[in-house]
């Protein structure tokens, strides 16, 4: 058994229980697995048409954009405006927190290949924020991951901050505050990088966002989850693309409450019969799990995150917080109105109107009828993921021979003081997450000094550690070392799911369950596994993720659902420090990323309020 140095480095470090996979580097066998599937009858160079999705230019879908970064030359530009506004989008008004006026906020498209430069002005006057490029893998770009007190200092009020980003991969993802829970608050909106997929399609008709919604902002509700409450009770309602109606007018006038102001209204899509839609379902809510579907359709789906996957068909799709799929649905229906359902998983959490988080596909768009279209679709009883056997990478990953250690953590939950809920891995370390927003980790990386990094970071060291340690001399994330990270989920909280979210990568998903794992890597899956960058930990089961050490880095991995994160369900994975800083991840730190630091200093102070949580 051959137990690499590199991942010794990092068990060693990280203090886990661990033992290797033991395989050899084979790197041979590992470039011949990257061929890309069957795509006789393109022609090389072919245009990205109706009949040709599978092309784009001389790229195509067997492309492998992990290895093949390419630039277009062309830049898009964008301008976030961040506020704190009224807002009643299903009728009752509220405070939110959104970028220029709206809820989900502008979209910043670009092409596959492009560089793309956002420029963030913070308006809220009492917090800061910090954008974050949800899926984006950052390569030897860490400073601008937009995670505050990791890679950089809040943006404080009337400040502006500058982030660029290469767009390596395409598809759907979004970009969202990473500002405690201010993301919950509506300051979220999506990012659609186009490029080839997997299955064709007619007409983009873009983004649909759902999430879970209250009447109470979430900052408020954090003050009481944060002191007491194990996690939420759940939402009164939920929202499509920012859209849904409420019946807060039912209450007999006299005794209205003045924010109910009227009956808000239905997000809605217009088909043309015979044409066939690719829509991007993304869910961003605080605590909500959904079974996506349309009344009367099926639809195919063709990339998980921003994975293009092999094309399946089903009548619903599951997506947990901060998770995307690409579908496509064919309107195919008699003509008619029918209802496009959210899916609120009920088992999951309770909501107060878990049958009435909709949206309205119209075949007649001047229809104004209300559907009366029912649905087959069989609601699951777990909060789980789509199955991995039904997601299947387009470019396969075969991970077979990969040079690997596994670490092992339990997920547990304890109240500190009685008091206050802290998820928790990685406990050699401290266990769970507590950034300070005026010491960014990357700062500490910067000035080369790794001993100051805050331990209440949670740090996870992988990869290269001794900055005298060569660096690694293969290229390829099929031949690079791996890290294998098993996360048991030992809470006695029952039913409750964690979307794991890695930030810098997409990860494999070797293995996962609602069992314990039994200690052996039997029945794991090498050969081309589920890849993603947002999975589920099963209730009280494990799940295996593996990804390549190839993106030197300090990147958070944590828990999708705000409350959790919040609570400290988060660690500061800190990928081959001794290469972060010749990388170019550093090389506009001191510019864009240490003057956020100097102001932030300047108004913390003045805050009317303070860190009352992990601060991402
Ligand atoms: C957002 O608002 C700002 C300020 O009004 C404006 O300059 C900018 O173009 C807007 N951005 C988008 C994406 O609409
Ligand atoms: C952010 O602002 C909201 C509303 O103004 C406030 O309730 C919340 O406590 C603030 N949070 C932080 C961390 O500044
Ligand atoms: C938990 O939160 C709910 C509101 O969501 C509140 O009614 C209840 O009192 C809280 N429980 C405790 C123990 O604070
Ligand atoms: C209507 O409001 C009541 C409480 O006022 C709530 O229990 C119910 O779920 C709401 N129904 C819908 C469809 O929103
Ligand atoms: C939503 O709620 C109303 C009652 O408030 C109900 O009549 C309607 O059928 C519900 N269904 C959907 C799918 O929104
Ligand atoms: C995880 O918990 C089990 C007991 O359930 C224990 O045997 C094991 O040592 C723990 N692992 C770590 C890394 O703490
Ligand atoms: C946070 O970091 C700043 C700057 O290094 C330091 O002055 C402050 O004491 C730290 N706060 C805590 C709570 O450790
Ligand atoms: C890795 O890539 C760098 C530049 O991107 C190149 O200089 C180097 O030769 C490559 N190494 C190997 C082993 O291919
Ligand atoms: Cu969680």
């Amino acid at each position: 058994m051959t137990l690499s140095f590199l991942s010794l480095l990092a068990l060693a470090a990280a203090g886990a229980s661990a033992f290797s996979i033991g395989r050899t580097a084979n790197p041979a066998s590992r470039s011949a697995a990257l061929t890309g599937r069957d795509t006789s009858g393109l022609t090389p160079g072919c245009k990205n048409t109706p009949t040709s999705r599978k092309c784009w230019g001389q790229y195509d879908i067997n492309t492998n954009y992990y290895d093949t970064i390419f630039h277009t030359g062309r830049t898009v530009e964008y301008w976030l405006n961040v506020e704190e506004i009224d807002c009643a989008p299903d009728g009752y008004k509220r405070k939110c927190m959104v970028a220029n006026g709206t809820m989900p906020g502008p979209a910043i498209t670009a092409d596959w290949g492009d560089d793309v430069v956002v420029h963030v002005t913070n308006n809220i006057a009492t917090n800061g924020t910090a954008i974050h490029f949800h899926g984006i893998r950052q390569l030897n770009n860490n400073q601008y991951d937009g995670t505050p007190g990791v890679t950089q200092c809040p943006i404080p009020p009337g400040e502006s901050m500058t982030y660029k980003f290469h767009a390596s991969q395409y598809g759907t993802s979004m970009w969202h505050s990473h500002f405690s829970v201010q993301y919950s608050m509506g300051l979220h909106g999506p990012l659609v990088i186009n490029g080839p997929a997997t299955a064709d399609y007619d007409e983009d008709l873009g983004s649909v966002f759902m999430t879970d919604w209250g009447h109470e902002t979430e900052f408020d509700i954090w003050a009481t989850v944060a002191t007491f409450n194990v996690t939420f009770d759940g939402a009164l309602t939920g929202l499509v693309n920012g859209l849904n109606t409420g019946n807060c007018t039912d209450a007999p006038a006299n005794e209205r409450d003045p924010n109910c102001l009227n009956e808000g209204k239905k997000f809605e899509l217009a088909f043309e019969a015979g044409k066939k839609y690719r829509l991007r379902i993304i869910n961003i809510a605080t605590e909500a799990w959904f079974q996506f579907s349309i009344d009367g359709h099926r639809m195919t789906v063709i990339a998980a995150d921003l994975v293009p996957i092999v094309p399946y068909e089903t009548d619903s799709v599951l997506v947990n917080m901060g998770q995307r799929y690409d579908i496509i649905v064919e309107a195919n229906a008699a003509p008619d109105d029918y209802w496009l359902r959210s899916g609120f998983v009920s088992s999951c959490i309770p909501n107060g109107a878990p049958e009435n988080i909709t949206g309205i596909v119209r075949y007649n768009k001047d229809s104004t009828k209300t559907p009366t279209s029912v649905s087959t679709v069989v609601r699951q009883a777990f909060c789980l993921d789509e199955s991995a056997a039904s997601v299947v990478p387009w470019l396969p990953i075969d991970v077979t021979n990969m040079n690997g250690g596994i670490s092992s953590e339990n997920v547990t939950g304890e109240y500190q003081d009685k008091k206050f809920l802290r998820w928790s891995f990685n406990m050699a370390e401290g266990g769970f997450m507590w950034t300070n927003w005026s010491e960014p980790a990357l700062g500490d990386v910067v000035s080369g000094n790794l001993g100051a990094i805050p331990k209440s970071d949670n740090v996870f060291p992988v990869g290269l550690s001794n900055p005298s340690t060569a660096a690694p001399s293969k290229n390829t994330s099929s031949e690079l070392d791996w890290t294998i990270l098993v996360l048991e989920e030992l809470t006695p909280i029952p039913g409750i799911s964690h979307p794991m979210h890695l930030h810098g990568h997409d990860f494999v998903v070797l293995a996962s369950g609602i069992a314990k794992w039994d200690g052996t890597t039997d029945a794991w899956q090498f050969k081309n596994p589920l890849r993603r960058d947002t999975a589920v930990l099963p209730p009280n089961g494990h799940i295996v993720l593996g990804w390549p050490l190839d993106n030197p880095g300090i990147w958070a991995l944590h828990c999708h659902i705000p409350w959790h994160s919040s609570q400290g369900f988060a660690a500061t994975i800190l990928e081959s420090p001794s290469l972060i800083t010749g990388s170019g991840a550093t090389s506009d730190w001191t510019k864009d990323g240490a003057p956020q630091c100097e102001k932030w200093n300047k108004w913390y102070p003045t805050s009317p309020y303070k860190q009352d949580d992990s601060g991402i």
